[in-house]
């Protein structure tokens, strides 16, 4: 017998910030209690205030409270929470916790630790995917062994350049790119001794080295009855140093034909890996193809894009996924309609990139027609020193692409942030950049206009 499907009456948010209150916005809603937890940095913020209850978790440093597994378990033990949101970063892909909340008898709003485990090891996630039919980057279909002739050959196969990554790396950390064979294996050796050190898994794998592909996801959702559906492509390019800047949906110049085929092959991967909850596959596109590389196993920091163009909230379906709920969708309800963007707003130096923690003395929000603001921020919040810069995110909608890019420029002109630097200046120079407007930008196009602008 499956247990009863009952909606759980209070949720224990294992956040901060603005997906701290992104959650408890959905909570809200959905008429369920909320916990937050919060490190002494935090104390003052009104997110935590605007909590049902809020549980001190310990100093600043995340390692001792937005990372402090037991103590946050016990913060759900003493508040009656009946399941714990981790949001993302932190413990929201750590399969150790996601183990640890279930067997303390709470639901963890994400998938089981399996699966969190098979995708954090970026070549059983790899192998995963081939044997469900999503295309991947041509490379070595395991690890790499310790025979040099055959990684040599292997190479050689894959022709230069290929690229060295870690099996437990992810999000551009632990890879290596390697232009001839004089460079092969002195980059694995390199690459394996790193990986060890970092990660606690040597292991490395070779893919072919795309040279100017777009970074394109699936956002997909899957509940806990073998359902699994997509809800369109995010454009994810604009990045600087593996940080989104900009994101978009949908992707610009992507035939439909061609989502909706990739996207039913990541739908039906979810069904034979078991997965449940939100998900993102990551892909490389290139010359009109798609090449998957990693599956993040968390909400993502862009998840507003999709659900503006698809009408879903992304965070209230994780939360009816966890409560054992069958999805509320199936794939003919889900229609693309118009476009968003949305820009993420960070405090910090809008030319240097040096964070800029602080008092923000005066915060003016955008608002209007297709504007949404996505924010824990507010005039006399002071930005703690100690995590992410990334204070809000400005987000637009519009029937066309261009309109939803003329709302976000009006929506940054009247944006006003004093105390602290802010890069909206970047993204103000952004909305006027002729490449950006043509949606004709890879994964290179940003940190390339950056060097220019510095010289
Ligand atoms: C690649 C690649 C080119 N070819 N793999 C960087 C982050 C991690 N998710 C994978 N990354 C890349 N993998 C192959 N086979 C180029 C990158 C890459 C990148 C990918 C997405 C967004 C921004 C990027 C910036 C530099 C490199």
């Amino acid at each position: 017998m499956k247990r009863e499907h009952t909606m759980f009456q209070k949720i224990l948010i294992a956040n901060r910030g603005e997906i701290a209150l992104r959650i408890q916005r959905a909570c809200r809603e959905m008429g369920i209690k909320t916990v937050v937890v919060y490190s002494e940095a935090d104390r003052e913020a009104k997110y935590v205030k605007l909590a049902d209850e809020a549980v001190c978790i310990g100093p600043a440093q995340s390692a001792q409270s937005y990372l402090n597994m037991t103590a946050i378990i016990a913060a759900a033990e003493v508040t009656d929470a009946q399941a714990i949101h981790p949001g993302y970063g932190f413990l929201s892909e750590n399969a150790n916790f996601s183990q640890r909340v279930e067997e303390s008898g709470f639901a963890f709003i994400g998938p089981t630790a399996d699966s969190i485990r098979i995708m954090g090891d970026k070549v059983a996630a790899k192998q995963a995917m081939i044997k469900s039919g999503v295309p991947t980057v041509p490379g070595s279909p395991e690890a790499l062994g310790d025979d040099p002739k055959e990684i040599i050959r292997m190479a050689r196969d894959i022709k230069y350049p290929v690229i060295i990554k870690a099996a437990g790396g992810g999000g551009g950390r632990g890879m290596r790119v390697v232009h001839s064979e004089a460079a092969l294996l002195n980059a694995v050796a390199m690459t394996k001794t790193e990986a060890g050190a970092a990660f606690g898994n040597p292991q490395v794998y070779m893919e072919k080295f795309l040279t100017n592909p777009r970074h394109v996801e699936i956002q997909i959702l899957a509940d806990t009855h073998g359902n699994a559906i997509y809800l369109g492509e995010r454009d994810c390019s604009l990045q600087r140093r593996h940080q989104k800047v900009i994101e978009e949906a949908p992707a610009p110049g992507i035939p439909r034909k061609l989502i909706d085929k990739i996207g039913a092959r990541c739908a039906a991967a979810c069904k034979t890996v078991g997965y449940r909850g939100a998900g993102t596959f990551e892909f490389l596109y290139e010359d009109g193809e798609f090449y998957f590389i990693e599956m993040n196993t968390r909400v993502q920091v862009e998840h507003p894009v999709t659900e503006m163009i698809t009408g879903v909230d992304i965070v209230q379906e994780q939360i009816r996924i966890a409560a054992g709920e069958k999805l509320r969708y199936t794939q003919k309800d889900i229609v693309i309609r118009g476009h968003s963007f949305e820009c993420r707003i960070n405090a910090e130096d809008a030319f240097k990139f040096t964070p800029s923690p602080g008092r923000i003395t005066t915060w003016h929000a955008a608002g209007g027609p297709g504007i949404r603001v996505d924010s824990h921020a507010y005039t006399n919040y002071f930005v703690p020193p100690h995590y992410d810069s990334m204070i809000g995110k400005l987000i637009s909608y519009g029937d066309t692409r261009e309109q939803a890019l003329n709302r976000m420029r009006t929506a940054l002109s009247e944006m006003v942030v004093e105390g602290i630097s802010t890069n909206i200046p970047l993204h103000r120079e952004m909305m006027e950049d002729k490449v950006f407007q043509e949606g004709g930008f890879n994964i290179h196009y940003l940190e390339h206009k950056l060097e220019k602008r510095n010289t």
